[in-house]
C-alpha cells in the first residue's frame, strides 16, 4: 500500500472517532472522500483481478497445469528425458502442497544449447497464465544485473530487497537466475535465508516460492560420463539420474562459478540438480523441424540435414555431440531461408 493511502486511513479513522486531525491539516470532507476512495480502491482491486493479473488463489492467474508442461516438453524439448522427469516431479510435489517445508530450488546444469532456458520458460508458462510476462516471474541475468564483481555487496542487498518485496506481494513467485556461473563469487548466498526451512521471516513466508538456477557448470563432466556410457553400449535413453548422481557427489556442479563454495550447496538447500545432456545430430534435426514449423514452413529432409551439417561436433574421434546444442538452429534456419528466397529471385 502506498504511504499516502496509509495517512488517509489513519486520518479518516481518527476523524470518525470525533477526534481532530488538525496536525495534518485535512478537512473532514476531504478525509471522508479519501475513506470512500480507499473503499472503492479495495473494491476495484477485487474486481481488477478479473482483468489484471493478481496473486489471489481464487483468481485464475496462477495455476499449475501439468498437461501444458508435458505438451511443451513433448513438442519442443529433445533428448532430455532426465530433465522432463525431474522437473515434472519436482513441480508436482511442490505445487500440490499448501504448506511446503521450504522453497523449491532447482539447479539446471549442462552444455550450452541443451534447452535450459526453454525449460525455465516452460515452467513459468505452466504455472502463470501470463508465463514469463507475469508480474510474479523474475528473471535475473548475471552479466546484465550483476556485472561488476566489486559491487557484489550492493547487489546482494538489492537482491534481498527485491526477493523480500516480491514475495510479500505474492508468495507464489518464481525467480530465475541465468548464467549463475558468471555471478560474483558468493553472491548467490544472498538468497540462502529465503530458501531455507524458515516458516517465515518478518512475517513473510517464502516457502511457496520457486528458484531456478541456470549454469553451464558440470557440462564437461556430464559429457564425459555420457561418452563413457556410450562406449559401454548404454543407450542415451537408458541413462538414469543415478548415473549422474556421482557427479553431484564429486562436486562437479560446485566448480568455479556461481555455486562454487556456496552455502546453498554446503547446507543442501538445492533440492534438485537437473543435468542437461549434450545434444546429438538427430536432435539438431528435430530442433530444425520445430523451428521450421513455427515459421509456418514445411520441414524437409534436405533442410534438416543442411542445418545439421552446419553445426560443429565433438569429440573429434566420433563427432557425437553438437558444440552449441540447438542454440544456433534458429539463426541458421533463418539464414538458409533468406538465401533460398534470394536465390529464387534469380532463377
Ligand atoms: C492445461 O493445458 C492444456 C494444454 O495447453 C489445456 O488444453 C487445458 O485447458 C489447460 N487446463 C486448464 C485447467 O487451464
Ligand atoms: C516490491 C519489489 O521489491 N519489487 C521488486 C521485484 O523484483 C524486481 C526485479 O525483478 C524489482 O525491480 C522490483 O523492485
Amino acid at each position: 500500500m502506498k504511504p499516502q493511502l496509509h495517512w488517509f486511513f489513519v486520518c479518516s479513522i481518527v476523524l470518525l472517532n470525533s477526534l481532530q486531525c488538525d496536525g495534518i491539516g485535512f478537512t473532514f470532507g476531504f478525509s471522508a472522500a479519501a475513506a470512500a476512495g480507499a473503499a472503492l480502491y479495495a473494491g476495484l482491486n477485487k474486481l481488477g483481478c478479473h482483468f489484471y493479473e493478481c496473486c489471489d488463489a481464487k483468481a485464475d492467474w496462477i495455476r499449475f497445469n501439468a498437461t501444458a508442461l508435458d505438451l511443451n516438453f513433448q513438442r519442443h524439448l529433445y533428448g532430455q528425458h532426465l530433465v522432463k522427469d525431474v522437473v515434472m516431479r519436482a513441480l508436482k510435489g511442490h505445487l500440490s502442497q499448501d504448506q511446503p517445508s521450504k522453497a523449491l530450488v532447482m539447479s539446471f546444469h549442462g552444455w550450452t544449447g541443451g534447452g535450459k532456458n526453454y525449460v525455465a520458460k516452460f515452467v513459468a508458462d505452466s504455472i502463470y497464465k501470463l508465463g514469463t510476462r507475469s508480474n510474479y516471474v523474475h528473471l535475473f541475468i548475471s552479466t546484465v544485473h550483476f556485472p561488476h564483481e566489486q559491487q557484489s555487496d550492493i547487489y546482494k542487498l538489492h537482491l534481498q530487497d527485491w526477493i523480500r518485496g516480491n514475495v510479500s506481494h505474492c508468495e507464489r513467485s518464481l525467480f530465475i537466475f541465468d548464467e549463475i556461473d558468471k555471478m560474483p563469487l558468493g553472491m548467490i548466498d544472498a538468497v540462502k535465508p529465503f530458501i531455507d526451512y524458515h516458516e517465515n521471516i518478518d512475517g513473510v513466508d517464502f516457502r511457496k516460492s520457486i528458484f531456478i538456477f541456470l549454469s553451464n557448470t558440470g557440462g564437461p563432466e556430464i559429457t564425459r560420463t555420457m561418452l563413457k556410457m556410450w562406449r559401454n553400449g548404454v543407450k542415451r535413453e537408458d541413462i538414469t539420474l543415478k548415473d549422474m548422481e556421482s557427479l553431484i557427489e564429486r562436486g562437479a556442479f560446485n566448480e568455479q562459478g556461481g555455486l562454487h563454495q556456496s552455502e546453498l550447496i554446503q547446507h543442501s538447500l538445492v533440492d534438485h540438480y537437473v543435468p542437461f545432456l549434450p545434444l546429438e545430430r538427430r536432435h539438431i534435426e528435430l530442433c530444425t523441424e520445430d523451428d521450421l514449423k513455427r515459421r509456418g514452413h514445411m520441414p524437409t529432409k534436405a533442410m534438416k540435414q543442411r542445418v545439421a551439417d552446419e553445426m560443429t561436433y565433438f569429440p573429434p574421434e566420433n563427432n557425437l555431440f553438437s558444440t552449441t546444442g540447438c542454440k544456433r538452429v534458429h539463426q541458421k534456419v533463418g539464414y538458409i531461408l533468406a538465401n533460398e528466397v534470394y536465390d529464387s529471385l534469380f532463377d
